[in-house]
């Protein structure tokens, strides 16, 4: 029996926070066919179920098009069943817009509930959607047949103990020697997995795709094989974003102008050698002197076109070599030697105070 185990989807999500709004929009509409993707692809190899770990939607206000179109996914695959087990994003505006319930797809609530996953029950899928008042009450009602292959499927923060009065955190100590096979979790964004106990394995699918640079790198599924007649769960995680994110940090120590860091940034690109449509974020690193000339937008620019998405920030630290300005009569040095010497300003202050003082000077001389 093949399983795909996911979650996160958080379909609907504004992706406004970097990109403009018909990138932000074009974006939003892949999150939504990457579902649709994985379906088809769990249709062409056999897959007879999909696990959704929570967090599909990512508010309760879902669009006409991300409803009908799952809704219409769900019904178009009825040899997949999909559990839908609701996260701390979900609402019930997506179930309780369906006229009737797909005979496939199969719901949780805040208590237990078992759904047997093959034609002899020998495969067995438990999930519970965690509240502030079923958890951590809920561990010691989890009771599974030990000769079954168990599937746990929870929506939370795994954690060694549970944390009270947070609907949220997950207990691992409490679901250790319960007979679970695999733990299916949904809400850590990355890709995850551990030893839950002496039988089996606790695992996050992350994300579907990347939305921001926190969620950068591979993101997609889990798919599960396993043999039956044996206990054994065969699992591999499948990259399956349509773009991905990544944060580049380059150390521009010791250059003085735009251009030579200009060149840093595209030759460490180049190494990296990403596909053109990733979302990329470069970072400017290391000490630079105060007097250098560096322009991130102009950067910016020039990578514009060459990927997806750019953005550039500056986190270079300023750097003042005090004994250029000792003997300089200049009104330029003049400066320099008076902030240093300010007792007012703490030291960490003083390399951007005179870094804007000269910016002015140079403008008025
Ligand atoms: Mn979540």
């Amino acid at each position: 029996m093949r399983i795909i185990h996911c979650a996160d989807m958080h379909l609907d999500s504004k992706m406004t926070s970097n990109l403009d709004g018909a990138r932000a929009k074009e974006r939003k509409a892949e999150l939504l066919n990457t579902f649709t993707r994985m379906v088809d692809y769990a249709g062409s190899r056999d897959v007879d179920a999909i696990l959704i770990a929570g967090d599909m939607f990512d508010t309760g206000s879902i669009s006409a098009l991300t409803r009908n179109t799952i809704r219409d996914t769900i019904i178009t695959h009825p040899d997949i069943d999909f559990y839908y087990l609701k996260g701390n994003h979900d609402r019930d505006s997506f179930l309780s817009s369906l006229d009737t319930v797909p005979d496939n797809l199969k719901l949780f609530s805040d208590k237990w509930r078992s759904y047997p996953m093959n034609e002899d029950g020998s495969i067995i899928l438990t999930g519970i959607e965690l509240t502030r008042d079923n958890n951590p009450l809920c561990y010691s009602a989890l009771v599974l047949d030990p000769e079954a292959v168990n599937i746990v499927m929870i929506h939370g923060q795994e954690a060694e103990t549970g944390v009270k009065d947070k609907a949220e955190v997950i207990s691992l100590r409490e679901l250790k020697n319960k007979n679970i096979d695999y733990l299916a979790l949904g809400h850590v964004h990355a890709y995850k997995q551990g030893v839950l106990d002496g039988r089996g394995v606790y695992c996050y699918p992350g994300c579907l795709e990347g939305r921001g640079f926190d969620e950068t790198g591979e993101h997609g599924f889990v798919l599960l094989d396993i043999a039956e007649g044996t206990n054994s769960i065969h699992r591999e995680f499948v990259p399956f974003a349509s773009r991905r994110l990544y944060q580049i940090d380059v150390n521009v120590s010791g250059l003085n102008n735009t251009s030579s860091m200009l060149d840093k940034v595209l030759k460490e690109l180049d190494e990296a050698d990403l596909d053109p449509r990733s979302l990329i974020k470069v970072v400017l690193k290391g000490e630079v002197d105060i007097e250098t000339e560096k322009d991130p937008d102009y950067i910016r620019l020039n990578l514009e076109n060459r990927f997806y998405f750019v953005k550039v920030d500056d986190e270079t630290d300023l750097h003042v070599d005090y004994s250029d300005y000792a003997y300089d009569a200049s009104l330029k040095g003049e400066y320099v030697r008076m902030i240093e010497a300010a007792d007012d300003i703490p030291d960490a202050d003083k390399p951007e105070v005179i870094r804007i003082g000269l910016k002015a000077l140079a403008l008025e001389g």
